[in-house]
């Protein structure tokens, strides 16, 4: 099921004066601040996100899973879906993997097919939270951080593995994340289970090719609920920085504990140059994996604001935005998955954008000279412009639908894509 450019140039055509004026009117109100629109509208032209392969189907909670039909079943599906975002915002060219949950059978096969969609590969995932068919030995009691050395190997080998499945695919970077912790007091030894997950990552750091990043995510609880050993970022980072200047922490705005000021550790990892890339998704309580932006889109303003303000000429650290990860997290329980997506990558785009309004100078003399009020004027100035016009008009010099969720329900994709695969389908994944 491939969207032809024609019916996007049809669909667009009939929104294209109302997108005119809309986006006339901004470049007006920018113009007189000083800023340049149209320089904004490339710079979220470049902007990027890396859709992972687990979460174009249905998720689920412990509790159930509904179905959506017409889930991809296999990996070629999955990158097909993939297109289809891609083709209707022109802002997910990239996939995360998941492995062993998609491994491919023809690496080559599935790069071309990638190509062709004009998708690549970003980090791949390994999985030690779940034992895999025909494994010997068991993750039950931890992976990294086992007690026994041979599950330890175990867990080593499989982070081996996936960077060689990375590797034929071109992508440049793994990620890991561990369930590794105890559900009881006294279960575990801190100070031993974090040491022997250093020795295994320190490992696994061996293997890791020259021009190749390795990401260490954290989380605070679940699924052991007593501890987790990389409970938290400076955890992250004092592994990383054990490991070496190719390892990164992780930041899934999700693997928090409540109320945790993330811009915070964002800001903090950029000036330390170990911040590696991102996993976006949003929370009202935990690890909710809701859509970006639909429960507290200021705070995703307020992490790019700390992102654009690490990158720019005022900054001392400038660190560049193009070689952080970008990827979506999220699950899936109650919307179109596709649907889902672009709302999440439309989030991420509008928190962007917005951070770029933010005038850094102004923003650094109200700090330097403690003019608290002026601040808050400065940063929600920026949150409070519609930018959606510049979101449009990059998709429309993209060749991208100019309303993607219109269309997407326009054309009927979901029930084609029901025909094509069923309604009783299950993609693997979370
Ligand atoms: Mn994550």
């Amino acid at each position: 099921m491939n969207i032809q450019p024609a019916q996007i140039a049809d669909f667009n055509a009939r929104l294209e004066a109302d997108h005119r004026e809309c986006y006339a009117f901004l470049k007006l109100q920018l113009d007189k601040k000083g800023i340049n629109a149209d320089e904004l509208v490339e710079k979220i032209q470049d902007f990027q996100v890396a859709i992972p392969s687990w979460a174009l189907g249905a998720g689920g909670t412990r509790f159930g899973r509904f179905s959506i039909g017409g889930e991809p079943g296999n990996l070629e599906q999955k990158i097909q879906d993939i297109g289809i975002l891609h083709t209707l915002t022109h802002s997910a060219g990239a996939i995360s993997l998941h492995i062993p949950w998609d491994i491919p059978k023809d690496a080559k096969a599935i790069q071309e097919l990638a190509a062709s969609h004009d998708i690549v590969f970003d980090a791949v995932n390994s999985n030690t939270f779940q034992d895999q068919q025909n494994q010997p030995f068991s993750y039950k009691f931890g992976s990294l951080c086992h007690t026994d050395k041979a599950v330890r190997e175990q867990a080593i080998q499989h982070n081996i593995e996936v960077i060689e499945h990375g590797k034929a695919l071109g992508s440049k970077s793994i990620t890991i994340w561990l369930s590794d912790g105890a559900s009881f007091p006294g279960q575990l030894n801190f100070r031993k289970a974090l040491q022997r997950t250093l020795d295994s990552l320190q490992n696994i750091y061996q293997y890791l090719p020259n021009d190749w990043k390795l990401f260490i995510e954290y989380k605070p609880y679940e699924p052991n609920f007593y501890s987790t050993v990389i409970q938290d970022w400076g955890t992250s980072h004092l592994l990383a920085t054990e490991c070496g200047e190719k390892a990164y922490c992780l930041v899934d705005l999700g693997h928090h504990l409540p109320n945790t000021n993330i811009e915070q550790i964002v800001s903090t990892l950029i000036w330390r140059n170990k911040l590696g890339g991102f996993h976006f998704n949003d929370s009202k309580y935990g690890d909710d994996d809701l859509t970006v932006g639909s429960i507290r889109p200021y705070q995703l303003f307020l992490i790019f604001n700390e992102l654009v303000e690490g990158m720019s000429e005022t900054s001392n650290v400038k660190s560049q935005v193009n070689n952080f990860a970008w990827m979506i997290d999220a699950s899936h329980n109650v919307k179109d998955p596709l649907e889902d997506l672009m709302q999440s990558l439309e989030a991420i785009r509008l928190a962007y954008a917005q951070a770029l309004l933010v005038d850094r100078n102004t923003l650094a003399e109200a700090q330097e000279t403690n003019d608290v009020a002026r601040v808050q004027e400065i940063l929600q100035d920026a949150y409070r412009t519609d930018v959606r016009p510049l979101l449009r008009e990059a998709r429309w010099r993209n060749g991208a639908a100019l309303e993607p969720i219109e269309l997407f329900r326009k054309l009927e994709i979901r029930n084609l894509l029901i025909q094509e695969r069923g309604f009783k389908t299950v993609a693997t994944g979370l």
